[in-house]
């Protein structure tokens, strides 16, 4: 038995193939694991649970069945924040806090979504900090499906614009967060997403081994991590 990880998919009608690979993972290497844990960005972006856009009910029906059998965890990303108790009670998932360790096979394991790690990226960390704000998501809940959608739109745009701009060092990850982080919650392994940069990258944590796996997104083709007992691998899907 294995612990399946993913995440950044980024559901979207966009992306018709990406959405019929993630059913047949739902209905065929997930039915075998121990538990699979969603990193963030399941969504492309999620806009409340009062309104579920009609491409996602498939991907939501598929994890209510799963979730029957095999324990399902889903962390919010920067995309799908707005996730709630509804989402909860449709799919069956649980929703993780933002940093969670969990005892894998013995290693204490470190999850996040990972975009809290890019602490070089200030613009993107303010725009966090607003659309995190329990006031603005109010505000943003109470407005209609169509108002709600033409925002995301513009923020979409901003983004784009703005991420274009931006060196690539500065997406990604702050080494020494990274190890601020690791050190707050004891753990020598941490696994994210959030960059689409997937690697295994070593290095030391005060003289002893640790390590940080960073997920694949799920743009062109799938990707997960498997852990077992043994070890923790990439394999593509
Ligand atoms: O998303 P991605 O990976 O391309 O880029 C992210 C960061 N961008 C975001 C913003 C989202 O893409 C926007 C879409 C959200 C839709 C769902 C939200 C649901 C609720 C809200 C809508 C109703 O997360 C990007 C990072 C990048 O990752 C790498 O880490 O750099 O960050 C930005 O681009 C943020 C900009 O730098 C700052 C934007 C300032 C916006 C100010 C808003 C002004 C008000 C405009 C009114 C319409
Ligand atoms: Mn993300």
């Amino acid at each position: 038995m294995a612990t399946l990880f993913i995440s950044d998919l980024h559901l979207s009608q966009e992306r018709p193939g990406i959405n019929q690979l993630f059913l047949h993972f739902l209905q065929g290497p997930a039915r075998q694991a121990e538990a699979l844990y969603i990193l963030g960005d399941l969504f492309e972006a999620w806009l409340g649970d009062d309104m579920v856009l009609p491409d996602y009910q498939d991907a939501i029906k598929a994890l209510k069945t799963l979730s029957q059998s095999v324990p399902v965890y889903i962390m919010y990303g920067n995309r799908d924040f707005l996730m709630r108790e509804g989402f909860e009670a449709m799919t069956g998932a649980q929703l993780l806090d933002e940093e969670v360790v969990i005892d894998l096979y013995g290693t204490p394991t470190l999850l996040m979504h990972g975009d809290t790690l890019c602490t070089d990226d200030t613009a993107y960390q303010q725009f966090r900090s607003m659309v995190r704000n329990p006031t603005w998501q109010a505000e943003l809940l109470s407005k209609s499906p169509a108002e709600r959608l033409e925002l995301a739109r513009k923020y979409r745009e901003i983004s784009k614009a703005e991420t274009s701009g931006k060196a690539a060092g500065i997406m990604d990850v702050n080494q020494s967060t990274v190890e601020q982080c690791m050190k707050k919650h004891h753990v020598r392994q941490l696994i994210h997403g959030h960059t689409h940069r997937p690697a295994l990258h070593e290095f030391e944590l005060d003289g002893q081994a640790a390590k940080r796996f960073v997920l694949k997104d799920w743009y062109q083709t799938g990707g997960m991590l498997v852990c077992d007992a043994e070890a923790c691998r990439a394999k593509e899907i």
